[in-house]
């Protein structure tokens, strides 16, 4: 059967394939459902998603028990994807991971003086420029111990905010540990977006999935926290990304969004309509490397299947400069199919 699915439709079946636990299948199967391409000769397609998608609920709330017997049991830190892509926040207590989430969304955050005031996930759309990218607040991790479950949803991200606080004695230990509760779980933090499975990494790290990660170090407004960012520079001799940032006062913020949006890896493309105006609302959001027949997909499957040529804007071409199905896309272009 012609599905012809998109390579962001192929990535979440593969990651559908490897999943270990009913979370990480749940995760892999509602993308798979999302970008599956929606037309007649799909519908089988479709249905066996909803089906293992309803299993694998079932698995993750009841440990797949059927009948009226087991209690369901809710997964907290489960959180459906939406956006360009989904960053879970990590850290300690108090460091500011709520603050995060809480300045960049609408989503409703508790922020306290004293830790654990977040229990569950909670997830809220922040942007950068017109691309939404959503980003869950998460429970702290103490003492480098998550509470169970809260790794799965880890896993099933598609980044990780690492967040330290500039203000606190702590500051490395908050790093180290949370770098070492990442590998201890079988994910090697990375910042390198173009880093797949089992790509360019070390023996040791082999067996781990590489995470893309972020790390911002938080309150850059409190009292030496210019120098103490240098100095955790310095000692800690990590490739990883690292940003100071604070929500008290907004530095760093829009940094720390385009740091994401560069670790997703993804472009976002217009669709234009000949003799009209581009439709800057809502952007394709398409993995580095789509091409013209991809964004096609998206848009709809019989587009993709009669497209002749298609005229593209912006990045490395003439201005509407008239290109192949094959074409590979860079961010922003502005893309007019042609059947
Ligand atoms: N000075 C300063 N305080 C902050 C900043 N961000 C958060 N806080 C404070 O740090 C405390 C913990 O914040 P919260 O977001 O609840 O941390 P979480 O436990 O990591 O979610 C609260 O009292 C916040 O007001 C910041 O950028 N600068
Ligand atoms: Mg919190």
């Amino acid at each position: 059967m012609a599905v012809n699915a998109s390579p962001m439709y192929q990535k979440a079946e593969e990651r559908y394939r490897s999943a270990v636990s009913a979370s990480e299948k749940v995760a892999a199967l509602e993308e798979m459902l999302r970008l599956v391409p929606k037309h007649k000769a799909s519908e089988k397609l479709q249905v066996q998603i909803k089906q293992k998608l309803k299993a694998a609920r079932d698995e993750m709330q009841g440990g797949g028990k059927k009948g009226g017997g087991g209690q369901a049991r809710h997964d907290p830190f489960h959180v459906a994807k939406q956006g360009a892509g989904q960053v879970l926040l990590l850290g300690a207590p108090n460091v500011g991971k709520s603050s995060i989430v809480g300045a960049l969304t609408k989503a409703k955050v508790e922020i306290a003086e004293f830790p654990f005031s977040t229990h569950a996930a909670v997830p809220g759309m922040a942007h950068h420029e017109d691309v939404p990218v959503q980003l869950v607040d998460m429970p702290p991790v103490m003492e480098g111990q998550p509470q169970p479950g809260m790794m799965n949803a880890y896993r099933a991200a598609d980044a990780v905010l690492l967040v330290v606080d500039l203000a606190a004695i702590e500051l490395m230990d908050q790093f180290e540990q949370c770098i070492e509760l990442l590998r201890s779980h079988q994910l090697s933090p990375v910042s390198k977006p173009e880093l797949v499975f089992g790509d360019d990494l070390d023996d040791a790290e082999s067996a781990a999935l590489p995470k893309r990660t972020l790390v911002v170090a938080n309150k850059l407004d409190t009292d030496d926290a210019r120098d103490n960012f240098e100095t955790m520079k310095e000692l800690e001799q990590t490739d990883l990304a690292m940003l100071p940032i604070s929500t008290q006062t907004g530095e760093g913020l829009d940094a720390m969004m385009a740091e994401l949006f560069r670790l997703l890896n993804v472009v976002r493309v217009y669709a234009k309509r000949p003799g009209k105006p581009a439709d800057k609302e809502s952007p394709f959001i398409l993995p580095v490397g789509s091409s013209v027949h991809d964004m096609a997909m998206l848009v709809h499957k019989d587009i993709a299947e009669n497209l002749k040529s298609a005229r593209v804007w912006g990045g490395d071409v003439h201005d509407g400069q008239q290109v192949h199905a094959t074409h590979v896309l860079t961010d922003k272009n502005v893309v007019e199919l042609h059947g």
